[in-house]
């Protein structure tokens, strides 16, 4: 008895030391034969551009952007102001990619990093009309031009594709690459991470935009895709810089507030939560041009091929570093809080303005556009959600006010600093 009480408690010890805790189940989730990679839309061939648009045209035709619309408010109760949040909307524009690549197999889903569009959101050319279009026009508020250009949707009733910038003609500041740094590095749960997301950098892109975007069939707007692409790319960074504790890592509670498990079923489907949870393992066949991980597993990749430009630190968290007094850096950047050389300055490339970093090759060198000094300390406040909406997802009002009081007292702290940001214009 006690032999055995020791050898399993070696057991548990040895994968514990040596590798990821894959929760039962997960271990015959078969690897990807083969992996696409998900790029940053402006980063896009022209061709490769069209090959997607021509794609989500032709399943616009077949009614499948209905289709996701329609899913989206079914399920909308349990997928938002939970732990699911992040691994449905994985799941879910897994699905849509899957459509997608029935009409043309080499379409991945563009992501669109909005972040660094936050000073000025409606002047990003994402929403010209070479992209995703922009405002809505006429007395109907139809957006007119890009992807979705004279759309008409028929759920949940015949209409036009909508948007009415929030702020009229324009859109109220968005959250910085600054705020989402800072909320990857102070994220230690998967539950802190889906809240300091959900209801900032995620709730901010669909109110900005409104029309077809505030709402429960927001997928009937093109945007929503490449927007819910980032924010997985964000989960994914997450999980990237800690691979061996937090690919499976899960936790928080349910819609119905009951404690979450990896076993839990993505709402609507019979697919186990932990299946989706493993890039490059089982359905989620892709990676991100900013990962340096395939497979989510940073030691797989980097001993293959040696990154030898990933260990250049990012422009923007060289100015992070070099800019803010430690106390600041203690309290928002604590993985930078002891100076240079810590590993998340790799990682923290990803936030980077369009930088591509393709899994396997060299990153392009990224040329700053030169600061504005003219912005020293003036970062604009992120705009709130409106109780309504919040409401809508799931989420308490008071949770959200809290969330975006630390993110405030954030920006006030870096304009008290006089920091410059890189992404100022
Ligand atoms: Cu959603």
């Amino acid at each position: 008895m006690k032999f055995l009480k020791i050898a399993f408690g070696l057991a548990l010890f040895g994968t514990r030391v040596n590798c990821m805790a894959v929760p039962p189940g997960a271990e015959s989730v078969p690897v990807c034969k083969q992996i696409g990679v998900r790029k940053e839309v402006r980063s896009l061939t022209a061709t490769e551009w069209q090959a997607y648009a021509n794609a989500v045209a032709a399943a616009y035709n077949d009614k499948w952007i209905d289709w996701f619309g329609f899913y989206h408010s079914v399920v909308a109760d349990t997928v938002h102001g939970s732990s699911q949040f992040l691994v449905f909307h994985r799941h879910f524009i897994n699905s849509y990619e899957d459509i997608l690549q029935r009409y043309n197999p080499a379409v991945m889903v563009p992501y669109w990093n909005m972040m660094i569009d936050f000073q000025n959101p409606a002047n990003s050319a994402v929403l010209g009309s070479k992209y995703l279009g922009g405002n809505g026009v006429g007395a109907k508020g139809c957006v007119s031009s890009g992807v979705a250009g004279a759309w008409t949707l028929a759920y949940p009733k015949n209409h036009c594709l909508g948007r009415a910038y929030n702020n009229g003609t324009t859109i109220s500041p968005w959250y910085s690459p600054e705020y989402v740094t800072s909320v990857l590095q102070r994220s230690d749960t998967y539950a802190d991470l889906r809240a300091g997301i959900e209801n900032s950098v995620h709730g901010a892109v669909h109110l900005g935009l409104n029309g077809d975007m505030s709402t429960m069939h927001s997928p009937t707007d093109p945007v929503f895709f490449l927007h819910h692409v980032n924010i997985d790319r964000l989960y994914a960074q997450w999980q990237a810089v800690k691979p061996a504790t937090r690919t499976y890592m899960y936790d928080g509670v349910d819609s119905k507030n009951a404690p979450a498990t990896v076993n839990d079923f993505i709402t609507g489907t019979s697919t186990p939560v932990y299946q989706v949870m493993r890039l490059g393992y089982g359905n989620m066949c892709y990676t991100y041009d900013t990962i340096k991980a395939a497979n989510g597993d940073a030691s797989a990749l980097v001993k293959r091929q040696p990154h030898k430009c990933i260990k250049r630190p990012s422009p923007a968290t060289q100015q992070i570093i070099k800019q803010l007094p430690p106390k600041v850096l203690a309290q928002f950047y604590p993985a930078f809080a002891n100076g240079p050389g810590h590993p998340l300055e790799n990682e923290m490339v990803a936030i980077s303005p369009l930088q591509p970093m393709a899994a396997d090759a060299c990153a392009v060198d990224f040329k700053a556009p030169p600061p504005n000094e003219n912005m020293r300390g003036k970062m604009p406040f992120p705009s709130g959600l409106p109780d309504d909406w919040i409401k809508m997802q799931g989420s308490s009002v008071a949770e959200v006010r809290a969330l975006e009081k630390s993110a405030y007292d954030m920006v006030e702290a870096l304009n008290k600093a006089n920091y410059l940001s890189p992404y100022m214009v």
